[in-house]
């Protein structure tokens, strides 16, 4: 393994820091590490934490929607960073089936934060982008070599949700080149890990496999042929990459992901494995598949930041395995009767778009 370049988190000293989002898996991680390290930290999101309460990672928490502009502005107001981890997002069960919907509330919540931290004269903004920024015509084969940060050009994306992230990644860029806002912009590449969303339709394949491996007994479903390739990148490698980037000198966006890819069908049989369930047969059964292959390519990465993520598979999936084991045996016994098993399709076209409603805005 090649050495890492070494990093050590410059110490808050009560810094103000606003996390958009910071309520959701990826960006209360950030919060936490931020706050557990000096910074006097903003979170603003629509929803609570699930997980944790707010005095856990955050001193201020803001319940407001960031489609509107005031709200944005209010949350960034005298920080000397933005970190925007707020998106209407989820895994191939969700962003499909949902497209007008989260273009319409993620371009909102994209300009919205990244002007909001323009007002508040920040020093830095940090933007979590996507692998689905990718052209799909570079992800048609299994043995995906690994995407090149240049293959978003000319832009292909399979769907509305990377084409978003495509354009909020532009116009941080423009933002960057027409005021004094360093720019930091980071393709996650499937993250996963514990206190990340498992059930309920927004859950991406590292949760639902690890879910319906504690679950099922007679078979196992996999959405697709199960030859579809991927590569996750666990959670801890994550907020590191986050933190190296937003305090390097990296102004161009960066691949934030591993290059360990596998097909789906051995991710199930890693799920599978830790309590020695690999007897149970697989069940291909239609879903949305997404891109045939993904996997990172890191040179960009390392030279950048002398440093990639390098947490296994099987040891960030037994981890998260296991935390998720003991949020299901909680919900049995507070009473849920659900078939976790089965993953869902989830649409929310009426309540998402109505919960905007008409108020006027003040700024
Ligand atoms: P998440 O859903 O757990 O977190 C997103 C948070 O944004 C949620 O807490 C949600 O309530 C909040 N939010 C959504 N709409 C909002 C609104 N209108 N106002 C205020 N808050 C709002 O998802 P995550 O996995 O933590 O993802 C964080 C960011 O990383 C997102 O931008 C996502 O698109 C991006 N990303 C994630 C992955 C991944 O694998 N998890 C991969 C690529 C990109
Ligand atoms: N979610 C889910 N649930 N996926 C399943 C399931 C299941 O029960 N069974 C099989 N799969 C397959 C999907 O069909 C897909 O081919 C693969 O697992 C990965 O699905 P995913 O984790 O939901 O999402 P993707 O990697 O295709 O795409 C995600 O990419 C991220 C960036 O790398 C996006 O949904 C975003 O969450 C994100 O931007």
């Amino acid at each position: 393994m090649t050495e890492h370049r070494p990093f050590t988190l410059p110490p808050g000293n009560g810094a103000k820091v606003c996390v958009g989002g910071g309520a959701g898996f990826i960006g209360s991680h950030i919060a936490k590490r931020l706050k557990e390290n000096g910074y006097k930290v903003t979170v603003v999101d629509w929803k609570e934490n699930e997980f944790m309460k707010p005095e856990e990672f955050c001193d201020e928490f803001i319940l407001d929607d960031l489609r509107k502009l005031e709200v944005a502005v209010r949350a960034c107001k005298d920080c000397l960073q933005v970190y925007n981890l707020a998106a209407d997002m989820g895994g191939m069960g969700f962003i499909c089936s949902n497209e007008s919907v989260l273009s319409f509330n993620n371009t909102s919540i994209s300009m919205n934060m990244l002007e909001a931290a323009r007002r508040s004269k920040c020093r830095d903004f940090f933007y979590a982008s996507s692998a689905c920024v990718y052209n799909e015509a570079k992800q048609e084969d299994p043995e995906n070599p690994g995407l090149v940060e240049s293959d978003a050009w000319p832009a292909r994306p399979q769907d509305m949700y990377g084409l978003e992230k495509l354009y909020a990644e532009e116009m941080a860029l423009a933002y960057g080149r027409d005021f004094p806002l360093n720019i930091r912009i980071a393709r996650f590449h499937n993250i996963y890990g514990p206190r990340g969303t498992w059930k309920g339709g927004r859950e991406k394949a590292p949760a639902a496999f690890c879910r319906k491996a504690i679950t099922s007994t007679v078979e196992y479903e996999i959405w697709g042929d199960g030859l579809q390739t991927r590569s996750f990148t666990y959670i801890d490698d994550c907020v590191e990459g986050v933190l190296r980037l937003t305090f390097s000198d990296c102004d161009v966006p960066i691949n934030l992901g591993s290059t360990e890819m596998i097909s789906m069908n051995d991710f199930a049989a890693v799920a599978l494995s830790y309590e020695d369930k690999g007897h149970l047969p697989i069940k291909h059964i239609d879903g949305p598949m997404g891109v045939r292959g993904r996997n990172s390519n890191n040179v960009l990465i390392m030279e950048k930041l002398g440093w990639e993520p390098t947490t296994k598979i099987v040891d960030g999936l037994r981890k998260t395995y296991f935390w998720i084991k003991g949020e299901i045996e909680r919900e049995i016994k507070e009473g849920n009767t659900a078939d976790f098993s089965k993953s869902e399709i989830v649409q929310q076209v009426e309540d998402s778009l109505l919960q905007l409603g008409n108020e006027e805005s003040t700024v």
